[in-house]
């Protein structure tokens, strides 16, 4: 399983037979409140063009529109965990990327004081703690508590500017990245997370630092990170720019 390429529009391709993908997908769509335009983001060859732009743009005000900054996702209890071997570990390099030397994140952008924070200088922030469950829309999901500071935090330590609407996250990853819209980035449950399961955080789930959240699909949630930016205008993803839907809220 965790050699598998991820495939994040698995669903939207054609149809499974396995059920559980298939309830998943209602679910999804639900959520997002369109069911008739989910389908539109899977023809990858000029996603940002024309119809399916216009479309994957309303799709993103439908989405803006449903979701409530202020609104918690319920914790899960601890018995909910995923036996750890169990949790699917992704990634699009050949091999789990290790992190550069001396590696430390950069905060930029649209912001008072750009800001370069070591693991310590993480570690020092307040520290919080998410139990909710991760849907990979391939179809699985799975559970376990990640630790790391709020991202609202950073955001407030640089001073984001006010006209930053966008943050986009950048990897060491053979450049996996993606872009959210602010509201989702400063939810309280979005973390940059420096451990799971109150143990550092492994190589093979983003050491040492990713993305976790509870508003968000996996795929959003850059693992090995290397760059927070705060930016004005709307940008992609790796796999927002094949046609993935770039909001992706659960
Ligand atoms: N850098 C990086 N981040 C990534 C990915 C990746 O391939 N590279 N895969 C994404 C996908 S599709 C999912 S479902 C989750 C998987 O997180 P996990 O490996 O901790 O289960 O990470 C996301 N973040
Ligand atoms: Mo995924």
């Amino acid at each position: 399983m965790s050699r598998r390429r991820p495939s994040p529009l698995a669903p939207f391709g054609p149809p499974r037979p396995d059920p559980s993908r298939r309830a998943f997908l209602a679910a999804g769509l639900r959520s997002a409140g369109l069911l008739a335009l989910g389908g539109l983001a899977c023809d990858s060859a000029r996603p940002r063009a024309g119809f399916l732009g216009a479309m994957e743009r309303l799709n993103e005000r439908f989405e803006r529109a449903l979701f409530d900054p202020k609104r918690l996702a319920p914790e899960l209890p601890e018995e909910d965990d995923t036996a750890p071997e169990d949790f699917p570990a992704y990634k699009i390099s050949r091999a789990f990327p290790a992190a550069p030397a001396g590696w430390a994140l950069r905060v930029g952008g649209l912001v008072a004081r750009p800001l370069l924070l070591s693991g310590a200088d993480l570690q020092r922030l307040p520290r919080t703690s998410v139990r909710v469950r991760h849907h990979c829309v391939e179809g699985w999901s799975a559970v376990a508590s990640w630790q790391g500071a709020r991202l609202s935090e950073v955001a407030r330590l640089a001073g984001a500017d006010p006209r930053a609407r966008y943050v986009e996250f950048r990897s060491f990853d053979a450049g996996y990245w993606s872009s959210w819209d602010l509201e989702s980035a400063l939810h309280p449950q979005t973390i940059l997370a420096y451990g799971m399961n109150g143990a550092p955080l492994a190589m093979e789930y983003g050491a040492p630092l990713r993305l976790y959240s509870a508003v968000k699909l996996g795929y959003k949630m850059v693992k090995y990170l290397t760059e927070v930016s705060f930016l004005p205008e709307r940008s992609g993803g790796y796999w927002e720019d094949q046609g993935y839907e770039w909001f992706a809220g659960v």
